[in-house]
């Protein structure tokens, strides 16, 4: 797992483009950490387009982790699973789980990365870093809060919300691991070239800031 860029697949930020050639150029930009997040979709049509993203994935080297659903993901035989607070705990999700399997939480305070840590989350995302037209319920968090994190999670710490090849320095000079983007990529009239742009970004900031452990 290298959740330096993690893409989220998101059908309704793509703008009708088909979410295997989102993966496509963002595989080409060089990512190697996806999640599908699709809300709408009945399960018998979702599986064909998870196993599809999943075996691709496979093929490239890179991590497939799928969004809320614990079933989709054992059956769809995905790298992992992401869950939010309002999603099975992971106290309830892990031993579903095969050996293994990444299960990786959202937080949005220090109470509930507290929480996700000692519940085995093996990354944590905080939330958000920005304001975001993607999830209109959001909860701005701010860089900030990974600041007061990182001290004490071990776990690696995945920024989402918001962010963009302009804003993402800021949210690893904070102390994030990596970055979740949706509409960063998925959103990108050119998604292989916003791939690009982003690790380069994130890669910059990385050498401007203090050592840290490797993951
Ligand atoms: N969780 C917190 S903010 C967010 C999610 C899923 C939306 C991220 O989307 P974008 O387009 O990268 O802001
Ligand atoms: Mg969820």
């Amino acid at each position: 797992m290298d959740p330096t860029l993690y893409v989220i697949l998101d059908r309704t930020a793509a703008r009708g483009r088909d979410l295997e050639e989102i993966l496509e150029a963002a595989l080409a930009g060089g990512c190697r950490m996806f999640q599908l997040r699709e809300k709408e979709w009945p399960s018998g049509r979702l599986l064909p387009l998870a196993e599809r993203l999943r075996r691709r994935c496979r093929g490239a080297g890179a991590t497939f982790l799928v969004n809320d659903r614990v079933d989709l993901a054992l059956a769809a035989d995905a790298d992992g699973v992401h869950l939010g607070q309002e999603d099975l705990p992971a106290h309830a999700a892990r031993p579903l789980l095969r050996p293994g399997m990444i299960l990786g939480l959202s937080t949005h305070d220090v109470p509930q990365a507290r929480a996700a840590q000692a519940a085995g989350a093996d990354y944590v995302a905080v939330g958000s870093m920005f304001p975001t037209g993607t999830k209109p319920d959001f909860r701005l968090v701010g860089p900030d809060l990974l600041a007061r994190l990182r001290p004490e999670i071990r776990a690696p710490l995945v920024g989402i919300g918001g962010i963009t090849v302009e804003n993402v320095a800021e949210v690893i000079r904070a102390g994030a691991d990596g970055v979740a983007v949706i509409s960063a990529v998925c959103g990108a009239p050119d998604p292989a070239a916003a791939t690009r742009r982003l690790l380069d970004a994130i890669r910059g900031a990385r050498d401007l800031t203090a050592p840290r452990r490797p993951l």
